[in-house]
């Protein structure tokens, strides 16, 4: 039988099959040894193979397809294994909020180039609308201004009162989804509000800290009715940018991808080199600075 990866907590793996029911699974031997660099040799979002074991309730997982694409992060910044936060997405989407906590633009882009290195299609979501004043929606504007016109949909909702939901709900439908951002953004509010069925754990905001706590301490996945998932990923503080060399950073910003055909030289890093389109747009107003900003902390970086 074949089903998806929805739930994986180490010694157990939750199944769902293709008729919706659920199967705790172990894992067949052989595939605990053979990925020595990931912690986790079955991901949320796995398709994988099960074998029903008619004197218990429970499965073995006999195959693991090969994957799409998948998401992954380290336990440390210095360790060789990492461990994958989900495979085979449709869309990746950062929670962001520009108050309570305010979402980093250099965590947004982060977030947006790991994403464009793993060749998963990324929006952003602008959350707890009603918190905003007159700074807080210009700054959310300002912020729209540039993300969209780099190629990323935005989305701004309250979790809280259920606005601007609607456009969000009809894109998650059918897809495999995943969910990011700082602890405290509201993640698994909007899931809850997103489908009042799936009862997320959600925590409160600390007062003293203006952080969230951790309530998720490990990725989930959640069923949305009508179809579709979204994996809801506990606060990554060092998300992805993992794999990636140095030459692979100017694809992943597309604004100035689309402008490297105007360059003088075809392996132009925007950076010294003259006869180049990217600063010219920074001067012209078509490559924002922020951005831009980022792009050069993330290269310097690696
Ligand atoms: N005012 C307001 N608070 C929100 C909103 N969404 C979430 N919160 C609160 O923010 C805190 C953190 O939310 P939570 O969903 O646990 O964040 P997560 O860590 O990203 O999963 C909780 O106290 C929520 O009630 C919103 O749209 N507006
Ligand atoms: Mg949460
Ligand atoms: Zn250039």
């Amino acid at each position: 039988m074949e089903g998806t990866v929805v739930k994986s907590t180490g010694s157990w793996t939750t199944v769902r099959l293709r008729d919706g029911t659920r199967v705790d699974c172990k894992l067949k031997g052989q595939f605990r040894m053979r990925d020595i660099k990931h912690t986790n040799p079955v991901a949320i979002g796995d398709y994988v193979e099960v074998v029903l074991l008619p004197s218990d309730s429970h499965g073995m997982i006999t195959q693991i397809r090969e994957r799409e694409n998948y998401i992954i992060r380290k336990a440390t910044k210095l360790s060789k294994v990492s461990h994958i936060i989900a495979a085979n997405l449709d869309h990746a989407y950062v929670i962001v909020t520009i108050t309570h906590p305010r979402t980093s633009n250099g965590f947004i882009d982060r977030f947006l180039v790991t994403a464009e290195g793993y060749y998963i299609p990324a929006s952003i979501i602008f959350n707890k609308l009603d918190l905003h004043k007159e700074e807080e929606n210009q700054s959310m504007a300002h912020l729209k201004q540039i993300y969209e016109a780099a190629g990323y949909p935005c989305y701004a909702v309250s979790a809280l009162y259920g606005d601007g939901l609607e456009p969000l709900k009809k894109q998650l439908q059918g897809r495999m989804n995943l969910f990011s951002g700082h602890s405290g953004a509201g993640k698994s509010a909007l899931i809850n509000a997103i489908d009042p069925d799936l009862k997320t754990k959600t925590g409160m905001l600390s007062e003293i800290h203006q952080k969230g706590m951790h309530t998720t301490t490990f990725a989930e996945m959640y069923e949305i009715s009508g179809g579709g998932y979204i994996v809801d990923t506990p606060g990554i503080k060092e998300f992805g940018l993992i794999d990636f060399e140095k030459e692979e950073i100017p694809r992943c910003f597309p604004e100035m991808d689309r402008l490297l055909p105007y360059c003088q030289y075809k392996n132009c890093t925007h950076t010294h080199e003259p006869g180049c389109a990217v600063k010219s747009g920074l001067d012209s107003g078509e490559i924002s600075h922020l951005r831009y900003n980022s792009y050069l902390s993330i290269l310097n970086d690696r």
